[in-house]
């Protein structure tokens, strides 16, 4: 391990607790050092990486391709606000929208800046193009529903988490997930700008909708006019099998959010795409950031997402998750313990057969990770797995051996 860190896992834990907010509660392994799929401790254990820092290194740990991307970048030119062009932009804005088939993008850092931006963009298009009433513009969103952490994004969520962060952003009405008649209810008011929606729900502990909803739902909003919002932060970039989760169903979102593995987890991107009719209405002054669109950021996607192609990381993701799920469905026949699977590709969640509240699904998880595998619990008894899609399926074999050596041995 790394000669610089002479300090322990319980010395390095103990630091965090002291002097970090305490706004996470981690799985107790203390990492450092990542190659592919795998991690290691600072004892020097090697495990496998099952979360993929939840969707943002699908390529694997320091992909040795954009790892070089970004030390060659680094040495040249890695910011220059957008008071000046630069060499690197323009390259960029071709390269990804060519790369998911929209006329413009809108470059920014974190997923939950690109959500921001989106929901800006929506109700700047509602005022400018469909005429809405100042001020009315309306945002359709779901319940259980997870776009990041900002005041505004909370503002629509129905977290208990996100309690006394009020007063709350107004504008937004909230439905049931896959439910086409409430949706369809919910476009009766001219004012709905727009429906923002995960093609599959993350953090809500991977809640594949009903076959075919994504496409009934874009078609209910086209009826409307209304603008189809779909946020790939966690689902995109081949996690699910495909390029974007909505490719499943074939639609083609208004607006496009990417985030997460757009760099292969090696630098904050994200990503705002739609075509120019919408795109048009943000003038200079209205939105952007210091960072957004930087040249190290840059370079480092158009490296990632060529990773994505030239390594058929999508493929993988489908053949790989189709193998998990027959595995943790023959693991299920022999056990109480888990009620079921459900994902797609390589996003998927068991239900564990225990109450929310219990600690079960955290229990495993530390067993888990004593066994040579991380993972963490999403809400009380779903536990998400998500490897790094380079995965080989000898790999992801072993790695099903750890789960069920595990939960048959509870
Ligand atoms: C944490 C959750 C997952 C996202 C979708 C936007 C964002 C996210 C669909 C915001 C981010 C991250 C946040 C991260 C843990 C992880 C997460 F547990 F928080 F909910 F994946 F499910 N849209 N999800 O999943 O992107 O601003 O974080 O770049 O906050 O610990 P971000």
């Amino acid at each position: 391990m790394s000669a610089v860190n002479t300090l322990s896992s319980n010395e390095l834990m103990e630091m965090e607790n002291q002097y970090g907010a305490h706004n996470y509660h981690p799985i107790p392994v203390v990492i450092a050092k990542g190659e592919g799929v795998h991690v290691w401790d600072v004892e020097g254990k090697k495990y496998y990486d099952f979360l993929s820092s939840y969707s943002a290194v699908n390529q694997g740990h320091c992909h040795p391709k954009i790892v070089q991307t970004l030390k060659d970048q680094a040495e040249n030119l890695t910011l220059t606000s957008r008071a000046f062009y630069n060499d690197v932009l323009g390259v960029y804005e071709k390269f990804l929208t060519e790369y998911f088939g929209f006329d413009k993008v809108l470059p920014m850092n974190t997923g939950a800046e690109a959500v921001e931006t989106a929901i800006k963009l929506c109700r700047k298009w509602a005022y400018e193009k469909k005429g809405t009433a100042e001020n009315q513009a309306k945002i359709v969103v779901c319940d259980n529903n997870f776009h990041g952490r900002t005041t505004t994004i909370i503002s629509f969520s129905n977290d208990p988490d996100n309690s006394n962060f009020g007063p709350y952003t107004a504008g937004f009405e909230r439905i049931p997930y896959s439910d086409l008649e409430a949706l369809k209810i919910a476009l009766e008011d001219d004012n709905v700008a727009g429906f923002l929606v995960e093609p599959i729900q993350g953090e809500a502990g991977v809640m594949v909708p009903d076959a075919g909803y994504l496409a009934a739902a874009y078609d209910l909003c086209k009826s409307r006019n209304v603008l189809f919002i779909a946020d790939e932060v966690q689902t995109g970039i081949a996690r699910t099998g495909k390029l974007l989760a909505v490719d499943h169903e074939d639609v083609r979102p208004d607006i496009l959010i990417l985030g997460k593995a757009i760099s292969g987890g090696v630098y904050p991107v994200s990503a705002v795409l739609a075509d120019d009719h919408i795109m048009e209405v943000i003038k200079p002054g209205q939105h952007g950031s210091t960072f957004g669109g930087n040249p190290l950021g840059a370079k480092v996607a158009i490296a990632a997402l060529e990773v994505v192609k030239d390594e058929n990381l999508a493929e993988n993701a489908a053949r790989l998750g189709d193998l998990f799920r027959d595995r943790m469905n023959r693991m299920i026949e022999k056990t109480d313990l888990v009620k079921l699977v459900r994902g797609k590709g390589l996003l998927n969640a068991i239900v564990i057969n225990d109450s929310e509240d219990s600690s079960t699904a955290w229990d495993i998880c530390v067993q888990l990770k004593d066994n040579g595998l991380l993972a963490k619990p999403t809400h009380g008894n779903i536990i998400r797995f998500a490897p790094p899609l380079v995965m080989t399926e000898e790999q992801l074999h072993e790695c099903c051996d750890i789960i069920e050596r595990t939960i048959l041995s509870w």
